[in-house]
């Protein structure tokens, strides 16, 4: 029996995941448009908390103002009314034919100026609306052809965006966090800070790196052969964990955007490992919501839409539960210990030990018997198999 989600649990929604009419790049859509209002409807009724949106989920693009205030009158009301949280907002610039060469990024300076107004627009929207997380996917930042992208100038300019952003939220005096969101490939064939390191080492260059972080997406580092949970943990470490997107992807290819736990199971055990329990030496913890961002398969129907609305969160929550019984399994803990994680937590010099005291600690490499402790089985293989019976239901 899966538990019932509950508000605690702060499952977020992208509308634009529910309203994905199922285009891809070799076929028609296979869904009828949904409106925005009933997909709150039905995202409050499966146990959702919060939904998240691009600006062009809800208003067209090219919308006149009367119809824009409309639109988010209409949705502000239903997720009022259905007790449904605007958690995060997010700026389309990949879409409309305009940022085919990206947006912030684009190498024609019209562009750039027009993208930094989309931005800055939607960002007067995300304060009035009272979400907290500004999420920057730059989907079509990046470029096909190594020779047609000055890469230091667009690095240049993406900080320029970035910061001009920042800055912008910053003087407003808008509790409001901006969050990266790193991405390999597709739709462009290489995208700009494809990676959560890439990214981390973009923010530390930027003036107003303060309020900005990373929105890492599970596929987004698994196309690339990468460890979600390892990605998330150095952002975490770092303090720039500031939103996520849950999913699922099944190796090295194409975006796929499974329901979370419908690609690699082991890993998003361990994922719900990290947020759900921290680090097993304690340190910085995540308290963002859970943010999905999937999209329901092309061969389903919305009646095959609603199902993975709940698969996720049903999956998420059973992950919970087996990594709680993970941590509390008193055989795990001892086979914990026996592997030497709390040792890790240990810091390599004493406390005031200087580098000439360790020059002079002969057991530390004259008299150290590498050898001997090259002896040393660390057991990490049986407590991995422990995990994968809790993950397996069989403890
Ligand atoms: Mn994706």
């Amino acid at each position: 029996m899966v538990a019932a989600p509950t508000p605690e649990d702060r499952f977020s929604f992208g509308l634009w995941t529910v309203s994905w009419r199922a285009r891809d790049p070799f076929g028609d859509p296979t869904r009828a448009p949904l409106d925005p209002i009933e997909a709150i409807e039905r995202l409050a009724e499966a146990g959702a908390w919060g939904v998240t949106f691009h600006d062009d989920d809800l208003i067209p693009f090219g919308s006149d103002a009367a119809t824009r205030d409309r639109l988010i009158a209409g949705f502000r009301d239903a997720c009022a009314q259905h007790n449904i949280t605007i958690e995060m907002v997010t700026t389309n610039l990949f879409t409309h034919p305009v940022f085919k060469d990206g947006g912030l990024t684009s190498n024609d300076r019209s562009v750039r100026r027009f993208a930094l107004r989309k931005v800055l627009r939607n960002v007067e929207l995300t304060a009035d609306l009272g979400a907290r997380t500004f999420v920057m996917w730059g989907g079509r930042e990046g470029s096909e052809y190594d020779g047609s992208k000055d890469i230091a100038a667009a690095l240049d300019r993406y900080r320029e965006g970035v910061d001009t952003i920042a800055g912008y939220i910053t003087d407003k005096g808008y509790d409001i966090k901006i969050a990266l969101e790193p991405k390999p490939n597709e739709p462009r064939g290489d995208i700009l800070l494809p990676t959560v390191g890439h990214a981390l080492g973009f923010i530390a260059t930027l003036e107003h790196g303060d309020i900005v972080g990373l929105n890492p997406e599970v596929g987004h580092e698994q196309m690339a052969g990468l460890n979600y949970t390892h990605g998330i943990a150095q952002a975490l470490w770092s303090g720039k964990l500031f939103h996520l997107d849950l999913n699922g992807q099944r190796s090295i290819k194409y975006d796929q955007d499974l329901v979370f736990g419908h690609g690699d199971l082991l890993s998003a055990f361990f994922t719900v490992d990290l947020l759900e329990n921290g680090f097993p030496n304690g340190g910085p913890r995540y308290t963002g919501p859970r943010h999905f961002d999937y999209k329901p398969s092309r061969t389903e129907g919305y009646d095959g839409v609603w199902a993975s609305v709940r698969a996720n969160m049903a999956t998420y929550l059973l992950l919970k539960e087996r990594t709680l019984a993970f941590r509390a399994d008193p055989e795990v803990q001892q086979a914990m210990a026996a592997s030497g994680i709390a040792e890790l937590a240990k810091p390599t010099l004493s406390q005031g030990e200087s580098v000439a005291d360790l020059l002079a600690d002969r057991s530390a490499f004259e008299d150290f018997d590498a050898d001997k402790v090259g002896e040393h089985s660390y057991g990490f293989v049986y407590l991995n198999q422990l995990a994968v019976e809790h993950a397996l239901g069989g403890r």
